[in-house]
């Protein structure tokens, strides 16, 4: 019998398929692993509004723009349920902002890409949506109870996004040469940065192997990211766009399709912070956040008024 604290014991539970609970014994590397992952998909959340935000004003009808608005709404939605979820590790919201804010801590590489033009909001709901929520489809089944939980949640509204962008592009493919041209070049952009969503090779990613012990990832970066390559590419060949990869190729033994290589140099500088977009993005969040100080102050002193209130009655 082992010990409730003892490592051992907790690989148990992991390895029973037990979801672990904020109060459990868990070691320290795996809190750590967790604070890391949860806490860089709740700020990815959070810095993906502003590429989409970019838009709104200028979308091409009502509908569109009430779709978009309420998308973009669903993502600070996420954002919150992740960052509460990390704040049961231990870890407080200024803590993590502070964290996004100084570069200490990541958001993916995606968000660092500008959106040029209104088909590009359609290539991030299909692309960046798809692309998020095979990844998160495998997440609803992480180990960590809360971190779980939230994903079931925010699955549920990400395949409304991925639909919502599939059908921005279906449209302008259905429409005049120049929304064609204008979906193929959104496509041409934002498919390969999509790709590197996954994260690098399993060969090359050093969290991969504790992660996968531990079951926080159910399934590697590069299964995930083959699983999502096998079911866009028809969908891409459906409305008439070319995946932009000379290689490309369905093994008809496999039934999986082959691309090149993806270019791992450009992942790199954009993740150490030398994307296009990198520095517009923080410097965007620290502006915004520094405008809603007070927002925060009033709620803080609003919330400890009635605090006080319902001690003095209690
Ligand atoms: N970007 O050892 P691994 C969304 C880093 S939400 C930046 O393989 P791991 C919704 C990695 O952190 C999208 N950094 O790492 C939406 C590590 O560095 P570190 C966000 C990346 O954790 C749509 C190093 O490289 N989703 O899109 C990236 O095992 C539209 C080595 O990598 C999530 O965050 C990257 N792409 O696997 C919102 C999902 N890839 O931390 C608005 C949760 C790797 O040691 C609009 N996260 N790195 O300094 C995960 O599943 C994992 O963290 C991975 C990386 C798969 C991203």
């Amino acid at each position: 019998m082992h010990n409730e604290h003892s490592d051992a014991h907790f690989q148990l539970r992991i390895d029973n398929g037990e979801h672990i609970e904020a109060k459990d014994y868990m070691p320290d590397a795996y809190r750590k692993h967790l604070i890391r992952q949860m806490s860089q998909h709740a700020h990815s959340e959070v810095i993906g509004m502003q590429p989409e935000g970019n838009w709104i004003t200028r979308a091409p009808s009502l509908r569109a723009k009430q779709i978009l608005l309420a998308k973009i709404q669903d993502e600070g939605g996420h954002g919150l349920y992740l960052y509460s979820a990390a704040e049961t590790l231990g870890v407080s919201r200024v803590e993590f902002i502070e964290q996004l804010q100084s570069g200490k801590a990541k958001y993916s590489s995606i968000f660092n890409y500008p959106s040029l033009n209104w088909a590009d909001i359609g290539a991030i709901g299909w692309l960046v949506d798809g692309a998020a929520i095979v990844n998160q489809v495998s997440l609803q089944r992480t180990s960590y109870g809360p971190y779980s939980r939230a994903m079931v949640r925010i699955c549920k509204e990400e395949s409304f996004h991925q639909r919502q962008g599939y059908e921005i592009m279906a449209k302008m493919m259905k429409g005049t040469k120049d929304q064609q041209a204008m979906a193929q070049d959104a496509m041409n952009r934002w498919w390969w940065p999509s790709l590197m969503m996954f994260g690098p090779h399993d060969t090359d990613s050093p969290n991969s192997s504790n992660a996968v012990k531990w079951k926080i990832k159910r399934e590697t970066n590069d299964e995930l990211r083959q699983k999502f390559i096998d079911k866009t590419i028809p969908q891409a060949e459906l409305i008439g766009l070319t995946v932009p990869d000379k290689n490309f190729k369905l093994d008809e033994k496999t039934g999986h399709y082959k691309i090149s290589e993806i270019n791992w140099d450009e992942f790199h500088r954009v993740i150490e912070g030398h994307g296009p977009c990198n520095k517009q993005r923080l410097d965007h969040h620290i502006k915004y956040h520094q405008e809603g100080e007070w927002v925060r102050e009033a709620a803080l002193a609003y919330k400890q008024k009635h605090l006080k209130k319902e001690l003095q009655t209690v």
